[in-house]
């Protein structure tokens, strides 16, 4: 039975478009995730929108619009954007749809049930953007949100809590017997040291005094907190205690299913302290890892929709190609670190290592191949030259830790290693001097023997690379000539794969940028107002 892999982004807010961040979380969820797949796996990706709250509200009212109809207008934004992306979710939940919104309430109800919820009231510093409460020490005498810096607003209602402490054993106990719950992993120690230790206070999950959220049916007047609703957005779209919940019970039920959540630092505090909690009350699993991935940041600090120094995606997949611009978001920034964004990197990445190294290989194979050959790959000889045992063997390295960094979700680390791949190739044609060995009749097996070794190093690099190149690696295999059925995952492993294959001449894959011309380009982009772009 094929093994099973559940993976999820969080559910953004839909209060303004989507930038670049948004885009570099989704697009490397979306890599792990092509890769799980195309190695077998039976896979379930899950993205969308987080449409309630107090922000929404308020952004909607300055809109002039209803909250509906200014989430179904930013949805369809993030919609479009992994459209354009080529991510391939197989499903996007928004938590204003009945399906999420039910199933909030029954859970809701259960946990009232079950006594985790229960009523009394609330007294309180309150941060609308930051959608969280907190106390006058976090608060201090200029009463700014901790987490942003906004002033906040005191306030006082009823209110619905979640209690914490019935579930803080089992959490830490989960963190014992799981150390890689969550990664990396000092994220885990400032969970421990920043919010557990001090204690956890009850959280408030209703709210009174907005009404754009999922009502509490206990209670009129109170809707469910946002964060208690997003959350279980990652049951709810499975089909959680709903008629059909077959997925449900593939990808949550399931034991050996890996379930994942990819998320930034920023809300790693409700993954992994809240969710499970949760989690514990629903009697349900946890999930296996929650990967916090680092932080886009522009030369003026994090790239955020409130800082208006945000870059959309669109003109760089316009000018570039969305692969470069995928490959660019997985190599550039190690998963896991923070990284800054300039143009001069993002030119000089893709010239480097797609233009130079990957597309040069793949260049100079197919014009030796068409002259020497006539376009007919030659087949398999053997091991003749000195480098070709050599050649082989990285190659099956390759292979062995590309899927043992993927599984551990080095992403990052996972396609550097393809490079190296490619770039050892470029080094056996300088070594083995092909031109050369075309001159000497007497070296007739040498030559052909590097010109496939070539072709299926090629066809190698062109697999591993294609969760991210998700065009050009199908440009790459017309290419060597390679039919539909041969470009399984399994194939990587045949060594006669390409023999008596007839090569196709193409463009290049990506033909070299001209650096500072791109530069000028790309600061222009910058400077470009965010909605026409995103338009
Ligand atoms: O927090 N660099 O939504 P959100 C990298 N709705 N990633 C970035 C980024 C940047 N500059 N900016 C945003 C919410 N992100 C909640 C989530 S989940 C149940 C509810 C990514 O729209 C990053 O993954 O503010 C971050 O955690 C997420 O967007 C926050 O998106």
């Amino acid at each position: 039975m094929a093994k099973k892999f559940y993976i999820t982004t969080p559910i953004y807010y839909p209060s303004a478009s989507p930038h670049l961040g948004h885009a570099y979380c989704t697009t490397l969820t979306d890599i792990i995730a092509r890769g799980k797949r195309m190695r077998g796996f039976e896979t379930f990706f899950l993205t969308g929108t987080d449409e309630h709250g107090e922000k929404i509200q308020k952004n909607a009212a300055a809109k002039g619009v209803t909250p509906q109809e200014f989430v179904d207008e930013i949805a369809e934004r993030f919609k479009n954007l992994w459209k354009a992306m080529k991510i391939s979710n197989d499903d996007f939940i928004r938590t204003t749809e009945p399906r999420h919104e039910q199933t909030v309430q029954k859970i809701f109800s259960k946990m009232v049930e079950l006594d985790d919820i229960y009523l009394s009231s609330y007294t309180g510093w309150y941060c609308v953007h930051e959608e969280s409460y907190w106390t006058e020490t976090q608060v201090g005498e200029e009463h700014l949100c901790p987490e942003c810096g906004r002033p906040v607003e005191k306030k006082d209602e009823p209110a619905y809590f979640y209690r914490c402490e019935k579930h803080v054993d089992n959490l830490l106990k989960y963190y014992d017997e799981n150390p890689i719950f969550i990664t990396p992993e000092s994220r885990k120690n400032e969970m421990i040291n920043t919010f557990i230790k001090p204690g956890l206070q009850d959280l408030c999950v209703s709210r009174t005094s907005f009404t754009w959220g999922i009502p509490v049916k206990e209670k009129e007047g109170h809707v469910v907190y946002v964060w208690l609703d997003a959350l279980t957005n990652y049951i709810t779209a499975l089909g959680y205690l709903q008629d059909d919940d077959s997925r449900f019970q593939t990808f949550w039920q399931d034991p050996d299913c890996e379930i994942v959540h990819v998320i930034g630092a920023d809300i790693n505090r409700f993954h992994t302290i809240y969710w499970p909690m949760f989690l514990d009350s629903l009697g349900l699993r946890k999930p296996n890892r929650v990967f916090v991935h680092g932080l886009m940041m522009m030369k003026d600090g994090k790239m955020s929709k409130s800082k208006g120094n945000t870059i959309s995606a669109y003109p760089l997949i316009e000018r570039y190609g969305v692969d470069a611009v995928r490959y660019y978001l997985a190599s550039e920034i190690t998963f896991g670190q923070d990284g800054r964004f300039t143009p001069e990197d993002f030119v000089t990445r893709i010239n480097s290592d797609l233009a130079n190294n990957v597309g040069n290989l793949l260049n100079r194979t197919i014009s030796m191949i068409s002259k020497y050959y006539g376009g007919e790959i030659p087949a398999y000889p053997g091991r003749v030259n000195d480098n070709d045992g050599e050649l082989e063997e990285l190659t099956e390295k390759t292979i062995r830790s590309y899927e043992v960094l993927n599984d551990d979700l080095k992403v990052t680390e996972a396609y550097a290693e393809v490079m190296v791949l490619a770039d050892r190739a470029n080094k056996y044609i300088e070594e083995n001097a092909p031109w050369a060995l075309a001159k000497d009749p007497e070296k007739a097996a040498n030559l052909a023997s590097v010109m496939n070794h070539l072709a299926r190093t090629i066809f190698v690099v062109g697999k591993l690379l294609s969760p991210i190149l998700v065009e050009k690696s199908e440009a790459l295999f017309n290419q060597l000539g390679l039919p539909e059925e041969k470009r399984t995952y399994e194939n990587v492993h045949d060594i006669h794969l390409v023999d008596g294959l007839n090569v196709n001449k193409g463009e290049p894959l990506f033909p070299r940028l001209d650096i500072e011309a791109e530069v000028k380009e790309i600061v222009a982009m910058m400077a470009a107002p965010k909605e026409k772009a995103a338009a």
